[in-house]
């Protein structure tokens, strides 16, 4: 693997002279997995963990490392492992923030330079929804490219351009079809060598066919949509870097039907009204309603009192939100409650008699 590939030469130029200084051990996040990353460097792929510095207190979500971020790590001896040092300063980020909080942002992908946001002329077809993922891309600093998708299937194709173009006079439109294969090369086109660029749209839109398009192969899963409303059925799971051959980073990313979806795992609770409703009757109250012991959502599941269907999408959204956070945040809700019980029994706060 060459880091050149990866974008690290036009990465690097950005950098002020402390932070490129004397770093050999560069690796970039190609998967946030449960507990670990996968990172690729110029050893090929390694497993990126953390440890010490980075775990000694509590951080916020968007200061964990991200797809597509540059780190700097040190090697774990004999093992295909390494620990992850820092990160580099991210020249540019696609994030979600929740409405009214301007610290808690859900990071999608860092340092890419394009945003493809991938809308299907069917049943997605939605000039709000485009919007917002255009104030998305530019809010972090990356340029929005929208390419209409299922051209092949669309009869009002050139009426739907032409409103979108009439809106967003600034932005490259393109019709295309990523299974009939129209347009391929319009696209090709933006990912030159040490390019980066990050595929978003609802699930169903096509995201991952086009990626497989790019590559020539069908590395990533596609998954049917319904045929009432178009909607996907969640197919990818995960943020993933991939490497064009030629150079150039793909990434892609889970859809989601709302951009509201991108939300910390405690909100994707409250939109589960059943779970949320039995929420109370867990026996530990950080329990995450899938391991802990005494869960009160996974008895009503087993006695069939909550749809297991609903379940299990609800895990999905739960864990795609960001598992080592929510992780660190229970540590840390354990912690405070212990240092409160010490304080407590300390005499001077005991009640004088
Ligand atoms: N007719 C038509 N169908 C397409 C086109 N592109 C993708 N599809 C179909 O749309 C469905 C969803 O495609 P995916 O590539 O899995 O969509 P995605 O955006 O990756 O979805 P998630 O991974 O769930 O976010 C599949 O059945 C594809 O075959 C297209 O250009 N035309
Ligand atoms: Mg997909
Ligand atoms: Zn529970």
């Amino acid at each position: 693997m060459k880091l050149k590939d990866l974008g690290w030469e036009k990465y690097q130029a950005s950098l002020v002279q402390e932070d490129a200084f004397g770093q050999e051990n560069i690796a970039r996040v190609a998967v946030e997995n449960r507990g670990s990353y996968l990172l690729y460097a110029k050893e090929g792929e390694l497993e990126g963990i953390m440890r010490g510095k980075f775990m000694n207190f509590q951080k916020m979500g968007s200061q964990y490392p991200k797809v597509g971020d540059w780190i700097v790590f040190e090697k774990i001896d004999g093992e295909q492992k390494a620990i992850i040092k820092s990160i580099l300063p991210r020249r540019s980020k696609i994030s979600r923030k929740k409405a009214g909080d301007d610290l808690d942002e859900q990071i999608i992908a860092t340092n890419v330079e394009i945003v493809f946001i991938v809308q299907g002329l069917d049943g997605d077809f939605n000039l709000s929804r485009l919007e917002r993922y255009v104030v998305m891309a530019k809010d972090g600093n990356c340029q929005p490219v929208i390419l209409l998708n299922k051209c092949d299937v669309a009869s009002d194709a050139q009426s739907k351009l032409e409103k979108v173009q009439a809106i967003f006079s600034e932005v490259e439109i393109f019709l295309i079809s990523a299974k009939a294969e129209i347009g391929i090369e319009k696209v090709r086109a933006f990912v030159n060598e040490g390019i980066s660029v990050v595929f978003v749209g609802s699930s169903g839109a096509g995201k991952s066919t086009l990626i497989n398009k790019l590559l020539g192969a069908e590395r990533q899963k596609v998954g049917q949509v319904r045929l009432d409303d178009s909607r996907g059925k969640h197919t990818t799971i995960k943020r993933e870097l991939i490497m064009l051959d030629g150079g150039g980073v793909l990434i892609d990313t889970p859809g989601m039907r709302e951009l509201g979806m991108w939300i910390a795992a405690e909100s994707t609770i409250e939109a589960f009204e059943d779970i949320n409703s039995l929420i109370g009757s867990c026996r530990f109250s950080d329990c995450d309603h899938e391991f802990s012991q005494g869960c009160g959502v996974v008895e009503a599941v087993r006695v069939g009192k909550i749809d297991k269907e609903g379940y299990e999408r609800f895990l999905k959204l739960k864990n795609e939100a960001n598992p080592l956070e929510a992780k660190e945040k229970r540590k840390a809700e354990h912690a405070k409650k212990r240092l409160l019980r010490k304080v407590i029994k300390r005499p001077e706060f005991k009640k004088k008699k």
